[in-house]
């Protein structure tokens, strides 16, 4: 290593480097995940993935970074906000006929973004020492970034899985360089959960089994987003108005009342996203769906699948015979299984309106039989 080289000081300049290109905050660790090897074998043991195959597929490689990039030593993790400006959470979850698309989801894909903004920070670096290596990573690559940013000390991993940080609460993402030179490492954070257990409360689906262990296969995201396949049917009626992606376990989390901005216009909503009926997104043939996803990351789960958690959250909206109209004429011409999920919204529409109905019914049965009685003679 190049002795002349003052890594404390090329620390310190990493760190302002990468607020100057849009990190909230950037931290340095060493790449020793050696205590998660044996959780993250438990959770696939378990098969919390799910379908997830690249979960699998890469085991406890996730674990070990220098087994994706060799010569690795130290990690660069940054993370950088997404909230939107007026995010109007609790509005649309309580609109039943509106859709609920995950906060990160609104605006452009963050992995392109993202990706860029550390390949130009590791390209400074290089600028500044000759020998430095490194290869930018969001999501992009089979690694725990999380556990990396806890080390990095950009917070802890919180009891719903994901990193808070005590300034800024949970709405960010994550994203790293893998680099070869020896830079100082910063103090892991320290965990502040408590004894809370809020997330573990609200989850609609009771995803999260244990503190810290999300089981996948029934996070409403990886239901939306991942699952390529039907929806398992207990769990559909318990997704709401939720079409992409899930926000609860953040939303309740005491943390996020510290919760920041984005700076990146990048990430406001389109297409009217964040206010949407459900009808409207129901009505986009694929050629609307492809144009109108252009750069958003809902793109990558396809019509077919963006179809498929539509016609569930109409099969959980209340009666209204437009809904049914418009689930009826879109089975017409779709794959089998959207049909399936159509066929179950209908289902969840009969049975709300034969509710609407009986309660009718029974209230005049209820009058007509007072109206018999008292009409009757005493003894009859
Ligand atoms: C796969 C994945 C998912 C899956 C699985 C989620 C999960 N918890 O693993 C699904 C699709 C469900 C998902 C959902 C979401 N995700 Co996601 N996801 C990932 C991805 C690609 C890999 C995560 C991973 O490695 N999981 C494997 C498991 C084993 O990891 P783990 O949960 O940390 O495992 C530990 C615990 O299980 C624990 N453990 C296990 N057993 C036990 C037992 C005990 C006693 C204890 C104490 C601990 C313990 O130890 C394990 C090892 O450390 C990461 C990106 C990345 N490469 O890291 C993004 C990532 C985690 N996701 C992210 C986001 C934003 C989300 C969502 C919020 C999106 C949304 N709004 O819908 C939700 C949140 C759901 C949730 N509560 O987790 C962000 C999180 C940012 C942050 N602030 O932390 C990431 C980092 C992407 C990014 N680059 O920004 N995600
Ligand atoms: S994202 Fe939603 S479904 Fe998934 S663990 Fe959090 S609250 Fe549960």
């Amino acid at each position: 290593m190049n002795s002349s080289i003052n890594y404390q000081e090329l620390a310190e300049k990493i760190k302002l480097w990468g607020q100057e290109l849009g990190f909230a905050q950037v931290g340095i660790c060493d790449i020793d995940l050696t205590e998660h090897e044996e959780k993250l074998q438990a959770w696939l043991d378990n098969n919390y993935h799910g379908n997830m195959e690249y979960m699998a597929k890469h085991g406890l490689d996730r674990a070990r970074p220098q087994a994706i990039h060799p010569g690795s030593i130290r990690v660069i993790s940054a993370r950088m906000n997404y909230l939107p400006a007026e995010a109007k959470f609790a509005k649309i979850l309580k609109q039943p006929k509106h859709a609920f698309v995950s906060r990160y989801a609104l605006g452009r894909d963050y992995h392109k973004l993202m990706r860029k903004r550390l390949k130009q920070l590791g390209d400074r670096i290089k600028d500044y020492c000759q020998e430095f290596e490194f290869r930018p990573f969001v999501d992009s690559a089979p690694i725990l970034e999380r556990p990396l940013a806890q080390n990095a000390g950009l917070g802890w991993v919180g009891k719903h899985s994901l990193l808070i940080n005590p300034k800024a609460g949970s709405w960010f993402f994550l994203g790293e360089l893998l680099v070869n030179i020896p830079l100082p490492i910063d103090t892991p954070a320290d965990n502040q959960c408590g004894h809370c257990v809020a997330c573990l409360k609200i989850c609609p689906t009771q995803a999260i089994v244990a503190p810290y262990v999300v089981d996948a296969r029934r996070c409403i995201s990886y239901l939306t987003i991942e699952l390529r396949d039907a929806i398992p049917k207990e769990l559909r009626p318990l997704m709401g108005n939720r079409i992409y992606g899930c926000d609860d376990c953040q939303l309740i989390c005491p943390w996020n009342k510290f919760g920041q901005l984005t700076q990146e216009d990048d990430f406001s909503p389109r297409q009217h996203l964040d206010n949407v009926e459900l009808l409207t997104l129901f009505a986009w043939d694929e050629d609307s769906f492809l144009s109108k996803t252009q750069g958003s990351p809902i793109r990558r789960i396809g019509f077919e699948c963006w179809q498929r958690n539509i016609a569930v959250a109409l099969g959980n909206a209340p009666y209204d015979l437009s809904i049914v109209q418009a689930l009826k004429a879109k089975r017409e011409h779709s794959t089998p299984m959207v049909i399936e999920h159509i066929d179950w919204a209908l289902e969840q529409h009969e049975i709300k309106a034969k509710q609407q109905i009986i309660p009718t019914n029974e209230r005049l049965q209820a009058r007509l039989i007072r109206s018999i009685e008292k009409g009757m003679p005493r003894d009859a």
